[in-house]
């Protein structure tokens, strides 16, 4: 079958006939999409193996949910639709998750799911892999679509492409029922009947008013801030974003994926002063950012606000590609609405070489609480406890990074995703890749891979040691494909810390906690990889540098302290509290 497979069948080549399989390749390829991230089965393994002979790259995983999330991904740095290709029912609703993630994230993502007979699943008669996945899926992306004939494959894959990267980007359901992969149709009539996508994401101007009303609200301020989401790292709009911010001297505060849009260490940062300037900011300027959880919904105390759901006084510019974005939580008083480019180019071409620098005071009072959290945490890092804390391994990891600034940097876990966030500086756009907008778990392996893929560089991922667990079976993927990504799990033995006790005194381990010093290297040893288990900061260092030397797949076992974290990281306030304790 797998020869056979190949090519189209013989009879079909004497009439000159297509068929469903290879329409959808030809549909994928004249549309630049070139990479397929998935799990081989039942009713896909053939259309796998033939987009593989006709030039795609098709990378299979070990769970659809990592080749999800590699595809959500891999959508997020190149603009395209990452695509995951998905068996029926359980493979499709692995897949699910990522669809839905790259949805919350605004990450155009395309799920291709096989799916079985329709007489038979409508009619809920029971068969293999039965499920109604359309109307499973419809809720939790942004559009869903279902091909049933061969000729409309073109179409079908046009309008998935479209609605995936245009306007706010997001994860896109395309159903593909078993039956269509056999469909034959005239080779030339299929031919015409594809869809080369003509501008896909078109440019999305803001209106020249909204861009005056912003300029003026931003000319009233006196502690103006500009805050950088990820959305402004989607855009690739890395010069005139630059330029802007510079231009117009505001305060910069990059949210974790837009790190590096500017460098960290650019004087105009304000990261180390976070909790400073956004209570003390007078107006505010959104840039591809929303004002959800992550921004504490732009009021309450973070905001210096009176109490938890009061507002501060802030002015808020936002600028976004969404019209509905603006006020979702608090008053926007100048919303710009178009792509990030178009916008801040607007911007750029109306703020003119006279627009007033934001008061001296304002950048002194910043520069001055930079300075001081900044020499807080130089004697932090400076210390070499052992075992190891997460600060004084994550200086070596700053350093290395720092060293290798074109290195992909993955980062998930709780202790170990907000340390690293907070002392790994970026110095280039789009390098830094995370939990984002749900601060999920297992995200990891398939970002790894994606971002191995997609850029050719160097990948370097630090992960906790429960973050790592939900991916970590993808090392063997990592080493089949021989991709230079290294690991560093940062082991403390569990969620969170690894000393809890369980309360009860009965013999199972407290839910937190994991086998102590567990081995995780060996994993990567299993399948021809590189293992290495280090206890300082100079074995850490080695060891990275040799992987980043080698290119080799390296997962690098790194030993910390287990009472050196806490609950939920940076979040602890988000659990809820018991009235009652146990
Ligand atoms: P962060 O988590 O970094 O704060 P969010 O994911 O909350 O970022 O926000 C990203 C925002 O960027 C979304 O509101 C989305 O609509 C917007 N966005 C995505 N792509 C573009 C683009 N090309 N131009 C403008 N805005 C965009
Ligand atoms: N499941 C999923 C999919 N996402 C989640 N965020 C969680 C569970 C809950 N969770 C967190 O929010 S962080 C975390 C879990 C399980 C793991 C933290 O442990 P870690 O990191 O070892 O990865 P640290 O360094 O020990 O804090
Ligand atoms: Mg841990």
């Amino acid at each position: 079958m797998a020869e056979a497979a190949m090519k189209k069948p013989e009879a079909a080549e004497a009439q000159d006939l297509t068929d469903g399989f290879h329409l959808i390749i030809d549909a994928l390829k004249l549309n630049g999409l070139t990479t397929i991230y998935g799990v081989p089965g039942i009713p896909i393994t053939d259309f796998g193996r033939m987009a593989q002979a006709e030039g795609i790259r098709v990378l299979s995983f070990r769970h659809e949910q990592n080749a999800g999330y590699a595809a959500a991904i891999a959508g997020f740095l190149t603009k395209k639709p990452g695509i995951c290709l998905t068996v029926s029912a359980p493979g499709f609703l692995n897949g699910l998750t990522a669809l839905a993630h790259a949805t919350t994230n605004c990450f155009p993502m395309i799920l291709i799911s096989g799916s079985s007979e329709r007489e038979i699943v409508d009619l809920q008669q029971g068969d293999y892999e039965e499920m109604d996945q359309l109307a499973i899926a419809k809720p939790l992306c942004k559009a869903a679509y279902r091909i049933l004939h061969a000729q409309d494959i073109g179409i079908g894959v046009a309008r998935a492409i479209r609605a995936a990267v245009s306007g706010r980007p997001g994860g896109v359901y395309l159903d593909l029922p078993a039956k269509l992969f056999g469909q034959v149709m005239d080779a030339e009539k299929g031919r015409r009947s594809l869809v080369k996508v003509i501008d896909a994401a078109p440019a999305q101007i803001p209106a020249p008013a909204s861009v005056k009303r912003a300029l003026d609200v931003l000319k009233s301020a006196k502690k103006p801030l500009i805050i950088l989401g990820k959305g402004a790292a989607y855009a690739q709009a890395d010069d005139a974003i630059k330029t802007f911010v510079e231009k117009s001297g505001v305060p910069f505060l990059p949210m974790s994926m837009a790190k590096g849009l500017l460098p960290d260490t650019h004087e105009q940062c304000a990261s180390a002063a976070r909790s400073f300037v956004l209570p003390e900011a007078d107006v505010v300027v959104l840039l591809g950012a929303r004002l959800n959880w992550l921004l504490s919904q732009g009021k309450g105390k973070t905001w210096g606000a009176a109490s938890a759901k009061a507002w501060g006084r802030q002015k808020f510019v936002q600028v976004d590609i969404s019209p509905t974005e603006a006020d979702s939580n608090v008053r926007i008083d100048a919303p710009v609405v178009g792509d990030l480019g178009s916008c801040v180019a607007a911007l750029l071409k109306e703020i003119g070489p006279s627009f007033p620098k934001p008061p001296a005071e304002w950048l002194a009072a910043v520069a001055e609480r930079k300075a001081k959290n900044v020499a807080k945490m130089a004697e932090t890092l400076a210390k070499n406890p052992s075992p190891m804390s997460f600060q004084s391994a994550l200086a070596v990891v700053r350093d290395i990074v720092r060293a290798n600034p074109d290195a992909m940097l993955v980062n998930e876990g709780a202790n170990a995703l907000d340390f690293t966030r907070s002392i790994v500086d970026m110095a280039k756009p789009r390098r830094r890749i995370d939990v984002g907008t749900w601060g999920i778990m297992g995200i990891g392996m398939g970002y790894c891979v994606a971002a191995a893929v997609v850029t050719g560089q160097q990948v370097i991922a630090i992960e906790g040691d429960s973050a790592f667990g939900f991916s970590g079976m993808e090392t063997e993927t990592i080493c089949r494909y021989g991709l230079p990504v290294c690991i560093v799990v940062m082991n403390n033995n569990g969620v969170y810390r690894g000393d809890e006790k369980n309360a009860s005194g009965g013999a199972d381990p407290s839910p937190l906690v994991f086998v102590k010093d567990a081995r995780y290297e060996k994993m990567m040893e299993a399948f021809g990889g590189v293992g290495v288990h280090v206890r300082t900061p100079d074995e850490l260092r080695r060891a990275m540098e040799e992987a980043i030397r080698t290119r080799r797949p390296t997962l690098v076992n790194a030993v910390i302290d287990e009472g050196g974290g806490t609950e939920s990281g940076r979040i602890t306030n988000l659990n809820p509290t018991a009235a009652k304790k146990a």
